[in-house]
């Protein structure tokens, strides 16, 4: 596999972690630009994993090495990037912060132990970011907050602080401050690359990996925040040293209480309230504690181009975040879902790992992203793969034993070598030609099951067609390996429209898809997407059919006279017989349905098919010799035509009940949309989370062929919907909203 920076075509060899309470898996996340991928590369660059860091503009980062993510400036994928600190493994795992690769942020989450919030110190906190905080915390996962991009000439940390304690709630309490006292911007404009490292000089990088402590286990106060300015110019406020700047006396006190306040000791409040000096080895101790129990949310600033923060984050990441031993594992079940006993992070447990991601590599072939949770992931050993509950997506259940060829130690898109991978590290594993995001890896001899996490459903149709013969057969290859490959894609082939949609995220995410697509050889052309309407009758209509040729060799004779109604929505077809004196006879009764039926199959002459009709057959005319079951079913045929001839009919449009979940402050400007729509709506309730409404409503499909994207605009990326089949019902005049019947 590549690597793209000349300078980092070798980059430091990968070791095995043997013990889980070594490892570190955190995952970064924030806004799409806070600088999650340049502080990965500068965290790899600090610990000598990378000799020189590379730029996302440049697109030669380890993280951001997918052509697309070049192209887009911003990643499109999650990456690993493993980095030592002390004798501690830390997994970086980098993920996108824009919208449409919300599946790759959620394989992060699943991936991780630990969350790492990533603000830019310029832009501050979005409500997406806000939300996923929510939902960290509901489920307990431990978080810090990194103040990223210091250097920015708008940067402000203290008002970023604020706004991330306003977004985040209690318990987000920065541990340093910049060194100086400013706040960042001291108003004298222009990007000021080094502010914040003033007191070291300047460009002081987190060295080698040396760093100040990072000695595995928490605890101890050695080392870590023990000088009040730290080497790379942050104050820790922590430190007990007389602070000169007001701001970081006060930030030392709020520091401290907050500290305390989340002390398992009772005592402790009560004794420092009383005018105790509070040891900082006990303070340090109750941090770590705190912060892994998910109670405490450390902030560091920092600044990727500078290095400030970089040693400081290490040790917070290494020190307070939680190894995977403390982490609760999924359920697992048997591959028959019968639930068995939880299990351990145990090296020598059973084994159970998780695909969390897949990528399919035009070298190596298909690429499994895999975090073992039990047991220990060896090379050239057998396995078994299950994929479970995915079967709406397209994605077969399927159990089959396959062989691990190689573990490797995912860098971005490299591959190192590793011998295992232990309980709780990650690693990547080529050739497991089943293997998807979601699956789980377990022993053959002992199969197991771990219930994959919930993906986000792809709402954006796009339509593709192969421009020659020879690219449909690559198409349909390609398109498998796609699928296979990224669970937010779901591949419809529609029968009615004879279309190829690709359902996808959002444009972002159907331009990665198309990329790939292209990328693999074959050449694809978008088209509008075609919605599959279908045709009834309105009112009742008679309908005569006679097909009669008697002119040489065996003849033809077949009259029939129909009379068509319509029937209530969802109904479908009804076939009468009240013909009367044998004007045809029995035999032919169902020749004329099947010419009928056949008929309202391929549509009238507009091509939709017709639904929800009684057809009655009520008279007709037979020939001793010339008719015949062929003749009947054509002159079924034509009595339908013929009825629907008169202008009896409608065409049916389908209608999806869409489900809008936003916030109420948008709630205005989507229900105007949703009318502006054609749609209709049901009904506006109170969500259980306050500030949050749902909406119900009935919309045409035509006009919701962009609604992913055009939700995501109205509402700021914080409306989601969703989205299925209501019923058909008569098309209502086009307003010109949405996309073409
Ligand atoms: N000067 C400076 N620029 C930075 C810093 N961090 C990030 N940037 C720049 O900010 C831009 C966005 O940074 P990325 O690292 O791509 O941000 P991201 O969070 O990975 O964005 P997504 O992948 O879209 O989620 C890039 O042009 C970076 O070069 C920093 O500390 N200092
Ligand atoms: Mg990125």
């Amino acid at each position: 596999m590549s690597s793209k920076n000349s300078d980092n075509s070798h980059p430091a060899a990968a070791v095995a972690v043997d013990d889980p309470g070594k490892v570190r898996n955190v995952v970064l996340v924030g806004p799409s630009g806070s600088g999650k991928t340049t502080l990965t590369e500068a965290l790899l660059t600090g610990t000598g994993v990378l000799s020189r860091a590379g730029s996302v503009a440049e697109g030669t980062t380890v993280c951001d090495h997918d052509p697309a993510a070049v192209r887009q400036q911003r990643s499109v994928g999650l990456a690993v990037a493993p980095v030592r600190h002390g004798d501690i493994k830390i997994n970086l795992i980098d993920t996108p912060g824009y919208a449409d690769f919300v599946g790759e942020l959620r394989a992060g989450l699943r991936a991780a132990d630990a969350a790492l919030f990533v603000v830019c110190a310029a832009e501050g906190v979005d409500a997406a970011t806000r939300a996923l905080w929510a939902e960290c915390a509901a489920v307990g996962m431990p978080r810090a907050v990194v103040i990223s991009r210091t250097d920015h000439q708008r940067a402000d940390v203290a008002a970023t602080i604020t706004a991330c304690q306003e977004a985040f709630g209690a318990g987000v309490v920065p541990l340093y401050l910049p060194g100086d006292g400013s706040d960042g911007n001291d108003g004298s404009g222009g990007g000021n690359e080094s502010r914040g490292s003033s007191r070291s000089g300047g460009g002081s990088r987190s060295g080698g990996g040396s760093g100040s402590g990072g000695g595995g286990g928490r605890g101890g106060g050695s080392g870590l925040f023990a000088g009040g300015v730290t080497e790379t110019g942050l104050v820790n406020l922590l430190a007990q040293v007389e602070f000169t700047e007001e701001e970081h006396r006060a930030g030392r006190e709020v520091l401290i209480e907050g500290i305390i306040a989340e002390s398992e000791d009772e005592t402790l409040l009560e004794r420092y309230l009383g005018g105790e000096v509070v040891e900082q080895a006990t303070l340090v101790a109750d941090l770590e504690k705190a912060v892994a129990r998910g109670a405490f949310h450390p902030v560091i600033p920092v600044c990727a181009t500078t290095g400030v923060g970089l040693p400081e984050l290490l040790d917070g990441i290494s020190r307070a975040f939680p190894s995977p031993l403390e982490h609760p594992l999924p359920e697992v079940t048997g591959v028959d879902g019968v639930p068995r006993p939880r299990l351990a992070v145990d090296p020598d447990g059973p084994l159970v790992a998780e695909v969390v991601r897949t990528a399919v590599d035009s070298f190596v072939g298909r690429v499994s992203l895999v975090r073992v949770f039990s047991g220990t992931l060896r090379p050239e050993r057998a396995v078994h793969v299950s994929g479970h509950g995915m079967g709406g997506r397209g994605h077969e259940d399927h159990d089959v034993d396959e062989r691990v060829a190689h573990v490797y130690s995912p860098l971005g898109a490299s591959l190192r070598e590793v011998p295992f991978c232990v309980a709780g590290d990650l690693c990547a594993v080529t050739k497991l030609g089943s293997a998807e995001t979601g699956d789980t890896v377990s022993a053959p001899d002992e199969p197991l099951l771990v219930r994959p996490w919930a993906m986000p459903e792809p709402l954006l149709p796009v339509a593709v067609a192969a421009r020659s013969r020879s690219d449909e057969d690559s198409l349909a290859r390609n398109l498998g390996k796609l699928v296979a490959g990224d669970p937010t894609l779901r591949l419809e082939r529609n029968t009615e429209t004879h279309q190829l949609v690709l359902w996808c995220m959002g444009e972002a995410h159907a331009d990665v898809v198309l990329a790939r697509l292209r990328a693999g050889g074959t050449e694809v052309d978008t088209e509008p997407v075609r919605v599959a309407l279908r045709e009834t009758f309105a009112s009742v209509a008679k309908g005569h059919g006679r097909h009669v040729k008697q002119s040489g060799g065996h003849g033809q004779y077949a009259v029939c006279d129909v009379v068509v109604e319509p029937l209530p929505r969802g109904a479908g077809f009804e076939f009468v017989d009240r013909t009367v004196g044998g004007s045809i006879p029995n035999q032919f009764v169902p020749s004329v349905e099947k010419g009928v039926r056949a008929q309202l199959e391929r549509g009238l002459p507009g091509g939709h098919p017709v639904v929800d009709v009684r057809v009655t057959l009520v008279d007709g005319k037979a020939h001793s010799v010339d008719s015949s079951d062929a003749a009947f079913q054509t002159a079924g045929s034509l009595a339908l035509k013929d009825a629907a001839s008169g202008g009896a009919t409608v065409l049916l449009e389908p209608v999806d009940e869409v489900v809008v979940r936003l916030p109420d402050e948008h709630l205005g400007a989507v229900l105007g949309d949703l009318s502006a729509r054609r749609g209709r709506v049901l009904g506006t309730e109170a969500d259980v989370s306050p500030g949050i409404s749902t909406i119900r409503a009935e919309v045409p499909c035509t006009s919701l062929l962009r609604y992913a994207v055009e939700l995501r605009s109205l509402t700021s990326g914080t409306g989601a919907h969703t989205r299925r089949f209501a019923h058909y019902e008569p098309l209502r005049v086009t307003t010109g909203s949405g996309g073409q019947p």
